[in-house]
């Protein structure tokens, strides 16, 4: 049955705080930082846990090989000489935020009748620019089937970000929706990481329907405050926008065009005078899993513990569900080593919308593989990182030899 199935990254043994991107206000206020691959990675799984007690199918993607040597190696050096700053981008675990890995189109919005995965090129942050290929070998081994049609990333210059900078509205997960492309114009003192003429050739190659598909800009204000995806201030699900009043740079035309696009959408605005850009950014309220709950429960709020511990964000959350609104359930979740990088819960999911049948099935979650992972994670993944280990030739042997014991135990052999 087609549903909306949460691949999750898994968070990978090298994770660690280096600072690595401009913009994201959590990375460079946390640079330098100790970090806790194992308890990192064991939060990621006990979010996972949670989301399948909530009757929601789960998937995840194992962390690439880290540190990259093959790709200091096109830059003619090694782990051993590298620079400082290219030494951490090789290491970088940063392929945990699923959400960056691809932008997904279900079968039910293509011309085609496929899903359309195509996997994102990061090429504004060096440290992320090296991710496509790793991820891409994964998705054609997840998506294989017929089913879905697994896309090389768009060229560069042009910067894509993955599903971070789109959202869906539909009846159901599984009907025709529209498809909202966000994307940046540069400029600013920070990057505008996702550019319009990516999303284009996305939503083309995707075979979109173009009286179905918009694209809106992301505005300045929000980029310029630290949103350095769109995923930092809305979020969608079936027929509901949750989004802050700053996100998008033209809020009316926006709105109308959601609109005329979408009659039946519901748009759940916060305003800056409830809840003000830096305190959405900090909690990273909108960085949340908006799902729909089994059995009609309405929809829940998947969203950071931090969103909790930030008194405008609890007042209006809970005043919302007090009331009328679509969010009905709020469940906070500890993933605080990943949003110490500036990944919240949506960060760490891509969402597909498939027959989980058809998904290679080494890539679908259930309790007990999850404890299979989580002992392999707590015997294997490092207790914490400082950045002076990285240069480490022991630290690097160790890292390789946990991801071996991960891909093994899920007979993942050939991403080896
Ligand atoms: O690309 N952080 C990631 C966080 C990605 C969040 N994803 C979404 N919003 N969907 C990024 O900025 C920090 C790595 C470091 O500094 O070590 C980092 O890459």
């Amino acid at each position: 049955m087609t549903t909306e199935i949460n691949f999750d990254g898994i968070i990978g043994p090298t994770h660690n705080y280096a600072g690595l991107s401009r913009g994201n206000i959590a990375s460079a206020s946390n640079a330098g930082d100790v970090s806790q691959p194992r308890a990192a990675a064991l939060q990621g799984i006990d979010k996972m846990r949670h989301n399948l007690t909530l009757g929601l199918p789960q998937g995840f993607f194992v962390p690439l090989d880290r540190p990259d040597a093959a790709w200091l190696e096109t830059l003619a050096t090694t782990l051993d000489a590298a620079e400082p700053h290219l030494r951490a981008q090789a290491w970088s675990a940063s392929s945990m935020w699923a959400a960056n890995a691809a932008t997904v189109s279900p079968a039910a919005d293509s011309s085609d009748g496929k899903c359309h995965l195509t996997v994102a090129n990061l090429v504004t942050m060096p440290h992320r620019s090296h991710e496509w290929q790793g991820t891409l070998a994964q998705l054609r081994l997840a998506f294989a089937d017929p089913a879905f049609a697994v896309h090389a990333p768009v060229p560069a210059p042009f910067g894509d970000e993955g599903a971070a900078n789109h959202m869906r509205l539909c009846d159901s997960h599984a009907s025709a929706g529209i498809e909202i492309f966000v994307y940046g114009l540069s400029g600013g003192r920070f990057p505008a990481r996702q550019h319009l003429d990516a999303s284009k050739a996305i939503a083309r190659r995707h075979r979109l329907d173009p009286a179905r598909t918009l694209f809106i800009r992301q505005s300045d204000t929000a980029i310029q405050g630290g949103a350095f995806h769109n995923d930092v201030v809305a979020v969608a699900n079936e027929r509901v926008l949750f989004t802050h009043e700053t996100a998008f740079e033209d809020r009316e035309d926006a709105h109308a065009r959601i609109r005329a696009a979408f009659p039946e959408v519901e748009i759940v605005e916060v305003p800056a005078n409830a809840v003000s850009l830096p305190d959405a950014i900090k909690s990273y309220l909108f960085n949340a899993q908006l799902v729909s709950l089994p059995d009609g429960a309405g929809m829940g709020l998947v969203l950071p513990t931090e969103a909790r511990e930030t008194p405008s964000v609890w007042n209006w959350l809970e005043a919302h569900v007090a009331g009328n609104g679509p969010i009905r359930k709020l469940f906070p979740v500890d993933v605080r080593q990943s949003m110490a990088n500036g990944g919240g819960p949506a960060c760490l999911r891509l969402r597909v919308v498939a027959d989980p049948a058809a998904v290679d099935p080494r890539f679908m979650a259930d309790e007990a593989k999850l404890d299979r992972i989580a002992d392999v994670i707590a015997g294997h993944w490092p207790e914490a990182i400082s950045a002076a280990d990285l240069g480490s030739p022991g630290l690097a042997a160790d890292v390789r030899r946990a991801r071996t014991a991960l891909l093994e135990t899920l007979g993942l052999n050939e991403l080896a």
